[in-house]
């Protein structure tokens, strides 16, 4: 039987991807390195310090590990300051109405992002209500593809992986998520999350009743 939800945060309840995107540009621009979109789409989920390596490699860099701490630490603070800009119209279309209806019909919801700033957007969203258990980049060491932060959500909301949907928009979410024995549902196109056990193009289609329809059997 399902009885929880596990929610990633950027690119599921709300698209903070545009304003990490932003940050890494400054921080790229000012050392000098190629940073684009498409290598921003290589980010997706990833925590932090995995992301400046992927951005390191595509310039061919390499630095101590105490300077590349204090450029991810310069990003961050970028990337904290520009969700001040963040409020509750910034939820993706479909993701307020999810939680609502999930609150409504009685389902324990927990969040399961990689970031270490996910208290403060869900703040700026007034989202923080929806949520029994946050798990975040905080909450765990090993970040996705690991299984962890999900597998910490479930046992806060004290119930199996296999009682539990986690939402990712991400390939590796999805890996977490697969490698931690959980139903899982993709928000994205094929090519990234077509190895969910179902896929939705946007949240907007991914109603409780879309979602129940296809689990059928473990409602
Ligand atoms: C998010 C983003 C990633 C970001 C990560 C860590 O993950 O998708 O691009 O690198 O958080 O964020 P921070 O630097 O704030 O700790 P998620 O898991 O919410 O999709
Ligand atoms: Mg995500």
């Amino acid at each position: 039987m399902i009885k929880g939800f596990i929610f990633d945060l950027d690119g599921v309840i709300t698209d903070t991807a545009e304003l990490h995107y932003e940050a890494w540009k400054a921080l790229a621009d000012e050392m000098g390195w190629d940073f684009n979109r498409e290598v921003n789409e290589k980010l997706r989920g990833i925590s932090r310090m995995d992301s400046i390596k992927v951005i390191m490699e595509h310039n061919n860099v390499s630095l101590d590990e105490n300077t590349i701490v204090e450029l991810a630490t310069k990003k961050n603070d970028l990337y904290v300051a520009s969700l001040d800009k963040v409020t509750p119209e910034d939820y993706l279309p479909g993701a307020r109405e999810l939680l609502t209806h999930l609150r409504t019909e009685g389902f324990s919801v927990a969040l399961g992002s990689a970031s270490k700033n996910a208290e403060k957007v869900l703040q700026q969203l007034n989202a923080t209500g929806y949520f029994d258990v946050i798990g975040d980049g905080n909450s765990v060491a090993k970040s996705k593809p690991a299984p962890d932060i999900f597998l910490y959500a479930a046992e806060k909301l004290r119930l199996p992986p296999a009682n539990c949907i986690v939402f990712e928009d991400a390939e590796k979410g999805i890996d977490a998520a697969k490698a931690g024995g959980f139903h899982s549902v993709g928000i994205g196109p094929e090519e990234r999350v077509g190895h969910a056990d179902i896929r939705f193009d946007t949240m907007k289609e991914a109603t409780l009743f879309e979602v129940k329809s296809h689990f059928k059997e473990l409602f």
